[in-house]
């Protein structure tokens, strides 16, 4: 895990030596962790490498950039951003890599994340940014996965089982309804 990763954040997998974290966890603040733990723990579930950073796109954009600029060549693959109220920190990343950006908005205590949304969200022509509900941060992961696994077979089987077992799930719960 880098420096400045929240105190309480899980130890990302171990990851071989010559192979870096696949996916970058990035937040506008450590107040978002707890939204954002969500994003960490999907991707273990697939046993996909990560990392965890606070880069804020308004206190410390300087590194923010940096960080966009650098992240492909590091071997990052996938960028999930999260951030709240003027959420710019995914579009700000996308704008300076060329790798895909998933958008988490986070929910402040006012406007139950709508700022957030639109902030992540409504982004220019030529400047995409993947954006999920307010507060999946789980969606984000998993469509982390999804991106990966397009060129990991293995992967791909994984999210396969993982959505038969969804598909039983709800089976299960439509049935227990019905007895
Ligand atoms: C945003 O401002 C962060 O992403 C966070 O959601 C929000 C509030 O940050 P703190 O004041 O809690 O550090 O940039």
């Amino acid at each position: 895990m880098s420096e400045g990763t929240p105190a309480d954040a899980p130890a990302a997998r171990p990851v071989p030596a010559e192979e870096g974290p696949a996916v970058g966890v990035l937040m506008g603040s450590d107040s978002d962790w707890p939204t954002m733990e969500a994003a960490t723990k999907a991707l273990e579930e697939f046993g996909v490498t990560y990392e965890v950073d606070v880069v804020s796109a308004h206190r410390m954009a300087r590194e923010m950039i940096d960080y966009g600029e650098r992240a492909a060549d590091r071997g990052l693959r996938v960028l999930i951003a999260g951030a709240g109220g003027a959420a710019h920190l995914p579009g700000m990343l996308a704008s300076v890599t060329p790798l895909p950006v998933i958008g988490v908005p986070v929910a402040l205590k006012h406007l139950d994340g709508l700022d957030s949304l639109l902030s992540i969200v409504q982004m220019p022509g030529g400047v995409p940014v993947a954006t999920v509900a307010v507060g999946n941060a789980r969606n984000a992961g998993l469509l982390a996965v999804r991106i990966l696994a397009a060129a990991d077979p293995d992967l791909r089987e994984q999210m396969k089982a993982f959505q038969a077992d969804l598909a039983d799930q709800a089976r299960a719960k439509g049935a227990a309804l019905k007895s």
